[in-house]
């Protein structure tokens, strides 16, 4: 079997995905996503000029060597967009080798580890009122862990709460929309909010709450501890992750378990974190992890640490990296929980798939392959628009992660 063509389809069902479809003489194809929230083009034009003529005459049934080939061959490693690339081709051979199999590609990774995939949803609200009724409305449809996010008094926009409750989209404008961050605001006022939200809904859900990279270690450390009495599951993000040592710092002062890696391309931006258990949950996903293949051996690694996964589902990350994430969850040992932040029915649409929803789980369904494609014809008629995430700035306008 040949590769004999590879189209990188751009559609904006509501927001930007790019995917790779990789067709064999033999009439099997294969899907993989290749989004990458707000820098789209970037990925497209790595894949069309420096990566489909790579692809033609290739044998699908390769995946190792396709993926040394572009990460080594390449030269220059690394970075979200080379990774993003490299994973939609890994992800669109892992769904041939299921379709030529006959086989779920969870089938392939080692037969399904678990019944279903636990998911969490997006608890938020300005008002702690606003935030009571969210999480009741998760929990009435099956939710077992929800994550939180509460407005902060004094601060106009918070990371995470949205007017439109199910399909939370951050990338909202054609130029960055610019917001306002007081970290002392938010010391102030996040730990009520995990109070009353435990009080009210007692012991059995799995809270969890993202930080979105905003506090320096010790300002992480001082929120994980003062949320000690509410067991949380995780605290996502607490700062930028591109200093694992910094983790010793939060480690030394509480219990409040962490989770990070939602921008991590590689096993290299993990690696430390995890050999020195300075996480407890890893957060990279297929898509901008080099697919599969290598979200596989970062698994496999973090399991020999006590470390679990928690991988990233926001709605940038397309159905296609969705189900290839349910596949993965499924299959490994060490599954922690899977972040589920649905899609708009035009999306769903422009991607039609087996995995569904029931009752607190997601199950990638059984099709050979990844059971999830591309409607061409659908996509065709959501044309590219331009959409950036927003930028974050102190009261005194200094630039702050967002
Ligand atoms: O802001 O995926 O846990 N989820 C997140 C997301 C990220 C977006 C960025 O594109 O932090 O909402
Ligand atoms: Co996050």
């Amino acid at each position: 079997m040949k590769i004999v063509d590879a189209r990188v389809i751009v559609t904006c069902p509501g927001r930007n995905f790019v995917t790779l479809k990789i067709i064999t003489d033999e009439g099997v194809t294969g899907v993989g996503d290749a989004t990458l929230n707000g820098r789209e083009l970037a990925v497209e034009s790595y894949l069309r000029d420096h990566v489909v003529p790579l692809l033609i005459g290739r044998d699908p049934a390769r995946i190792e060597d396709t993926w040394q080939y572009l990460y080594q061959g390449a030269y220059w490693r690394r970075g979200p967009v080379t990774m993003s690339a490299i994973a939609a081709v890994d992800t669109a051979l892992w769904d041939i080798k299921g379709k030529v199999a006959g086989l779920p590609v969870y089938d392939l990774l080692g037969g399904r580890s678990r019944t279903g995939v636990t998911v969490y949803g997006h608890a938020n609200g300005e008002t702690m009122d606003e935030i009571l009724v969210e999480v009741a409305r998760y929990l009435d449809l099956g939710y077992r862990a929800v994550r939180v996010q509460s407005g902060v008094p004094g601060i106009p926009r918070t990371y995470g709460v949205s007017a439109d409750k199910m399909f939370y989209e951050p990338a909202d404008a054609a130029l960055p929309t610019e917001t306002t961050w007081s970290t002392e605001r938010y010391l102030a006022h996040v730990p009520s909010v995990f109070a009353r939200v435990r009080d009210e809904f007692g012991p059995d859900v799995r809270l969890l709450h993202d930080v979105h990279h905003r506090l320096t270690p010790i300002e992480a450390a001082r929120l994980g501890r003062s949320l000690e009495p509410y067991g949380l599951t995780w605290i996502e993000d607490p700062v930028p992750a591109e200093l694992p040592e910094g983790f010793r710092i939060i480690r030394q002062h509480t219990t409040t378990p962490i989770a990070t890696g939602e921008v991590f391309n590689t096993i290299w931006d993990a690696a430390q974190l995890i050999r020195e258990q300075l996480i407890d949950y890893i957060r990279m996903t297929v898509v901008h992890s080099g697919g599969i293949t290598h979200l596989r051996r970062v698994f496999d690694l973090a399991a020999l640490h006590h470390v679990r996964s928690g991988s990233h589902g926001a709605t940038d990350l397309s159905p296609v990296c969705m189900a290839a994430a349910l596949h993965l969850d499924i299959a490994i040992p060490n599954f922690g929980l899977q972040e589920y932040m649905r899609h708009t029915p035009e999306t769903d649409a422009v991607f039609p798939h087996e995995y569904h929803y029931e009752d607190g789980y997601l199950h990638p369904g059984d099709a050979p392959g990844l059971g999830v494609d591309i409607d061409e014809a659908a996509a065709a008629r959501y044309p590219y628009a331009p959409a950036y995430l927003p930028v974050n700035r102190l009261t005194d306008g200094t630039l702050h992660p967002w």
